[in-house]
C-alpha cells in the first residue's frame, strides 16, 4: 500500500441526516415536513416507503454514537428537523431541541465534535403551502429557526453548517420534481435558489450574533460537468450552462457577491433577477469559515436530445444527457470517477477566494450481501472510499486546504426517491430489527481514521 499520511488534525467524521435516519416523525411535536407529505404521493419514491421508522436513530441515537466512538470518528454530520425545532415553521418546540441536546452532549461525552446542518431538505410542509423555497418569507422564518436552534445548542456547538446541497432542495424540487415537494416549475425553481441563499446568509448573520466564536459553512453538491463531445459547441454550451447551474449560481454569489453573468442571462426568461433586491448578495456573501464539498461522481452532457426524460431539473435545458461510458458504476447507476474529487477540489481552490474545505459527503451505494459468517464485506464501498481519499490526498499535495472527511454514510438510509433500496451505510441496518452490522468498509474506515493514513484493504 503506498504511504498517504493526511495533515495532522484532519477530522475523519460520517455524515446522516435527519429525514434519512431518525424516524419517530410523530414524536415530541414534530409534524409534517415536504418529505413525509411527498412520499404518501403514489409513485413518488420506490416502494412507497418513507421516513418511518428509517434507521429509528432518533431513539437509538445513544448506541450509534457509542458505535462511531468505537470505529474512532472524530466528528458526527448530522441535520437538524426543522419540523421538530419549530413545528409547522411556527413556534419553538423544547422538546425538538432536547433530542438534539441530547445527541450533542452524547457526542461530546465521547469525544466526537458534532457537525449539524440546519437544512438538509425537510422544509416544515405549512411553510410549503404557502409557497416554500419559491417564497422569499420562507428565508427569514429560516432564520427565526437558525436563532431558535442557536440559542439552545450554541453552548454546545462550534461548527455550524447552515444548509446541504441547495441545488437538490431548488432544482430536483421545483423544476425536476423528483424530490419534494415534486413540484415543475421553472420559475419557483430560480426562485428557489435566490430564497435559499438568502436564507444561508441571514442564518449566517444570525449565528454570528448569537455566537461569534462560532464557525460557519454551507455544503454544495459539486460535481465536473464535461461536455461528451469536447469539439461540439451544442455540447460545449450544455456544459457552461450545467456547470453554471449547478457550481457557479452558487458559488459565486456566496464567494464573490455576484451572480454569473451567463447563468442571469440564461435566467432571464424564468424572472430570476427579480427575485434579487438590492442588499441580498451582500448578505449572501457574508465571509464563510469553511466550505463543504459533496462529491459523488462527474457528469457527462450532451446536446443531443435523449428522448422523453421529463421535467428537466436543469431550468431551460431540456435535453442534457448523461450517457453510460466504461467506467464502473454503483448501485445508483453513478460512474465511480475519484478523478473528478481532485478536479473539484482543484477548481474551488484556483477560482475563488480560499478557505478550509471538508468533504462533507462521499460514499457509494452498492448491494450488500452477508458472508456465511454474518460480515458483510463490501469490497466495492471500501475501494470506492479508499480511491476517494487517494484523491482528496492528491488534491492536498496540490496546496488545496482541505481539512476533514466524512463518509456517506454512517448507516443504511432513506435515499430519498429511491426509498430504502440503495445502502450507502458503511453500517448495516436491518429494517425488521433495526440490528446494525458494522460491514467491512467500516472497520476499514476505523484504521484510517485512528493511523490518519490510508492502510491496506483487508
Ligand atoms: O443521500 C444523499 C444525501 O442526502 C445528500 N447527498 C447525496 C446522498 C446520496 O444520494
Amino acid at each position: 500500500m503506498e504511504n498517504i499520511v493526511f495533515p495532522q488534525g484532519f477530522l475523519w467524521g460520517a455524515a446522516t441526516a435527519a429525514f434519512q435516519v431518525e424516524g419517530a416523525t410523530d414524536v415530541d411535536g414534530r409534524t409534517d415536513s415536504i418529505w413525509d407529505e411527498f412520499c404518501r404521493q403514489p409513485g413518488k419514491v420506490v416502494g412507497g416507503d418513507c421516513g418511518e421508522p428509517a434507521a429509528d436513530h432518533y431513539r437509538r441515537f445513544e448506541q450509534d454514537v457509542a458505535m462511531m466512538a468505537d470505529l474512532g470518528l472524530k466528528a458526527y454530520r448530522f441535520s437538524i428537523a426543522w419540523p421538530r425545532v419549530r413545528p409547522d415553521g411556527g413556534k419553538v418546540n423544547q422538546a425538538g431541541l432536547d433530542f438534539y441536546k441530547r445527541l450533542v452532549d452524547s457526542l461530546l461525552a465521547h469525544d466526537i465534535a458534532p457537525w449539524p446542518t440546519l437544512y438538509h431538505w425537510d422544509l416544515p410542509q405549512k411553510l410549503e403551502e404557502v409557497g416554500g423555497w419559491a417564497n422569499r418569507d420562507t428565508a427569514f422564518r429560516f432564520a427565526d429557526y437558525a436563532a431558535a436552534t442557536v440559542e439552545a445548542l450554541g453552548d454546545r456547538v462550534s461548527t455550524w453548517t447552515t444548509m446541504n446541497e441547495p441545488w437538490c432542495s431548488a432544482f430536483l424540487g421545483y423544476a425536476g420534481g423528483i424530490h419534494a415537494p415534486g413540484r415543475t416549475e421553472p420559475e419557483a425553481a430560480v426562485a428557489a435558489v435566490h430564497h435559499l441563499l438568502l436564507a444561508h446568509g441571514l442564518a449566517t448573520d444570525t449565528i454570528r450574533s448569537a455566537q461569534p466564536d462560532a464557525k460557519v459553512g454551507i455544503t454544495l453538491n459539486m460535481y465536473p460537468i464535461i461536455p461528451v463531445n469536447p469539439d461540439d459547441p451544442g455540447d460545449i454550451d450544455v456544459a457552461r450552462r450545467l456547470d453554471g447551474l449547478q457550481q457557479r449560481i452558487f458559488l459565486d454569489p456566496l464567494l464573490r457577491g455576484e451572480y454569473p453573468a451567463d447563468i442571469v442571462e440564461d435566467l432571464e426568461p424564468f424572472g430570476f433577477s427579480a427575485h434579487v433586491k438590492p442588499g441580498d448578495l451582500d448578505i449572501i456573501s457574508a465571509p464563510l469559515d469553511m466550505l463543504g464539498v459533496n462529491y459523488y461522481t462527474e457528469h457527462y452532457v450532451s446536446s443531443t436530445p435523449d428522448g422523453d426524460a421529463g421535467p428537466s431539473p436543469w431550468v431551460g435545458v431540456q435535453h442534457a444527457s448523461f450517457p453510460p461510458r466504461d467506467a464502473p458504476i454503483t448501485d445508483m447507476g453513478w460512474e465511480v470517477r475519484p478523478d473528478g474529487l481532485t478536479t473539484v477540489l482543484l477548481r474551488v481552490h484556483n477560482d475563488y477566494p480560499r478557505l478550509p474545505l471538508y468533504i462533507t459527503e462521499n460514499g457509494a451505494a452498492f448491494r450488500d450481501d452477508f458472508s456465511g459468517t454474518g460480515a458483510i464485506d463490501d469490497v466495492d464501498r471500501t475501494g470506492f472510499i479508499a480511491s476517494h481519499l487517494r484523491a482528496a490526498h492528491t488534491a492536498i499535495e496540490a496546496g488545496v486546504d482541505l481539512r476533514g472527511y466524512f463518509c456517506w454514510s454512517l448507516l443504511d438510509n432513506f435515499e430519498w426517491a429511491e426509498g430504502y433500496a440503495k445502502r450507502f451505510g458503511i453500517v448495516h441496518v436491518d429494517y425488521d430489527t433495526q440490528i446494525r452490522t458494522p460491514k467491512m468498509s467500516a472497520r476499514w474506515y476505523s484504521r484510517v481514521a485512528k493511523d490518519n493514513a490510508l492502510v491496506a484493504v483487508s
